[in-house]
């Protein structure tokens, strides 16, 4: 155990990137994947789809923009647990302490896995975009107001809110962000994608067309590659169009959660 939460103190020295490290599902805590649960036997079973490969804490550059990394993060596996939420509920993602360097747009996709998420075939799996949040103030702070001091200034946490009108079933959310910092040279953005299973429950009906993570964004538009130390004006937040019923909601500092959660749970 030593050994391991050496490992772990010399991987956080290392590095100032960041991951989801739990969730908040409709008020109930779940702990979020860390690279260094392969080390723990047996490993916890978390709602954070497994990264065992990103040891170093890593980003997906644009240069892998076309390659299955981008979807769930660099050589991701399936979550084996799913949290609970209804539809018009909220998920609260706790990050790491996110760098204020690292600014940029916070963006959250939902992809329905008709069927179990545990076992869905990643490149399989349709994103429709439910938010989308960029630059908020080009003026304001050096280098810009950005949904990442947002972040930042909400003890590191952003909440998305599950749209009401989707039907129910096992989904999988796929929360990033891009950080824009090194932005203005060629395949200098760095993306840091997070999913985590949801078992939605609800009487909505809508199943809103997706697309593949693979299709997102590319290496050379406007969004990505983008000069951040320049005169700010507009940044227009990449990937596919917004979800026509996606909810926008004012990021708060969240509330302590009601009670901790572990196990399998899954939408049948
Ligand atoms: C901030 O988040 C951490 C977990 O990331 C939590 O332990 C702490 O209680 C939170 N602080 C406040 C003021 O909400
Ligand atoms: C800003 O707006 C201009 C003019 O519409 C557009 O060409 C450019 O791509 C936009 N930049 C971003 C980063 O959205
Ligand atoms: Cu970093």
């Amino acid at each position: 155990m030593f050994s391991t939460l050496a490992f772990v103190g010399l991987i956080s020295a290392v590095s100032a990137h960041g991951t989801v490290s739990a969730i908040v599902a409709d008020g109930i805590f779940y702990e979020g994947y860390n690279p260094s649960y392969q080390y723990i036997t047996p490993a916890p079973v978390t709602v954070g789809w497994k990264i065992p490969t990103d040891l170093g804490n890593t980003f997906i550059p644009p240069d892998s923009y076309t390659s299955s990394d981008i979807i769930c993060h660099l050589a991701a596996t399936n979550a084996q647990a799913a949290a609970p939420v209804k539809a018009g509920g909220k998920v609260e993602l706790q990050w790491t302490p996110w760098p204020t360097s690292h600014k940029g747009p916070v963006i959250d996709y939902l992809a329905n896995c008709n069927g179990p998420c545990e076992t869905v075939d990643k490149t399989t799996l349709e994103w429709f975009k439910i938010d989308g949040v960029g630059l908020l103030n080009p003026t304001s702070m050096t280098d810009g107001y950005w949904a990442t001091d947002v972040l930042i200034a909400n003890n590191n946490s952003w909440t998305v809110e599950i749209p009401p009108s989707i039907a129910p079933g096992n989904y999988v959310l796929r929360h990033e962000i891009i950080a824009l910092h090194s932005a203005g040279s060629a395949d200098g953005a760095q993306n840091y994608p997070q999913c985590v299973n949801l078992a939605i429950s609800g009487t909505g009906t809508a199943n809103p067309a997706g697309v593949l993570a693979t299709t997102f964004y590319t290496p050379t538009e406007p969004s990505i590659l983008f000069n951040l130390y320049g005169t700010l004006s507009n940044y227009t937040v990449p990937g596919p169009a917004l979800y026509s019923a996606a909810v926008s909601i004012t990021q708060t500092l969240p509330a302590a959660p009601t009670a901790s959660a572990s196990g399998v749970y899954t939408q049948s």
